[in-house]
C-alpha cells in the first residue's frame, strides 16, 4: 500500500506588524514656503513579510495655514493584527529657514615676509534674521604660502542654517 500523509500546520500570527516612519516623527513646516512630502513608513511582519505596499495613510498637511497635522499611517496584516504610528506635522510661522549672511573682510594681498607669511585676516560679522550677530570662524588663519589661499568662513544660526563665505588671500613675493 502506497499512499501520502498530509500534515497541516496551522499558523496563527499574534504579532503586529513592524511599523516604522521614513523620515522624523515630528516636522516642522514653515507656513506657505515648503510643501510637505510625504515621507512615508515601511512594515515587516515576521510571517508575511514586507507589508510596507499595505500600510494606509490617512491625515492631510496644509501648509498654508499654521497648526498642528496628524498623518496616521496605520497597517494590518493577514490576521488582523494592527500596527498603527502618527507622524506630527507643524505648520508655524516663526521657523527660521535663513541662514545668517556673512560679510567677509575685502581680498588681502601682501608681500611675502618668507616661506610663509602672516597676515591680518581682519573680522568677518555675520547677522541673522532670528538671532542677530553671530561669531563668524575662518578655517584657516594663516600663515599662507605664496600664492592664493580661500579663507572659508562660515556662521550657523540656532536653527542650524550655514552660511559660509569665501575671502582670498594672494601673497606675492617680493620683487626685487
Ligand atoms: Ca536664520
Amino acid at each position: 500500500m502506497y499512499g501520502y500523509n498530509f500534515f497541516s500546520i496551522t499558523i496563527t500570527d499574534t504579532t503586529p506588524p513592524q511599523l516604522t516612519l521614513t523620515g522624523l516623527p515630528i516636522i516642522e513646516i514653515d507656513v506657505d514656503t515648503i510643501p510637505y512630502e510625504e515621507a512615508g513608513a515601511t512594515a515587516y511582519d515576521i510571517v508575511a513579510g514586507d507589508l510596507s505596499s499595505k500600510i494606509q495613510i490617512t491625515g492631510t498637511v496644509d501648509t498654508s495655514t499654521p497648526g498642528s497635522y496628524t498623518i496616521v499611517y496605520s497597517v494590518t496584516d493577514d490576521y488582523a493584527n494592527t500596527s498603527q504610528v502618527i507622524r506630527t506635522v507643524n505648520v508655524v510661522t516663526d521657523l527660521d529657514i535663513t541662514p545668517p549672511v556673512i560679510t567677509t573682510p575685502g581680498d588681502i594681498v601682501e608681500e611675502a615676509t618668507g616661506i610663509l607669511t602672516a597676515v591680518n585676516l581682519g573680522g568677518a560679522s555675520a547677522n541673522d534674521d532670528f538671532d542677530g550677530e553671530l561669531v563668524a570662524i575662518p578655517d584657516s588663519i594663516g600663515p599662507f604660502p605664496i600664492g592664493q589661499s580661500s579663507i572659508v568662513w562660515s556662521a550657523v544660526d540656532a536653527a542650524v542654517n550655514v552660511f559660509v563665505a569665501t575671502q582670498t588671500t594672494s601673497i606675492v613675493a617680493i620683487t626685487t
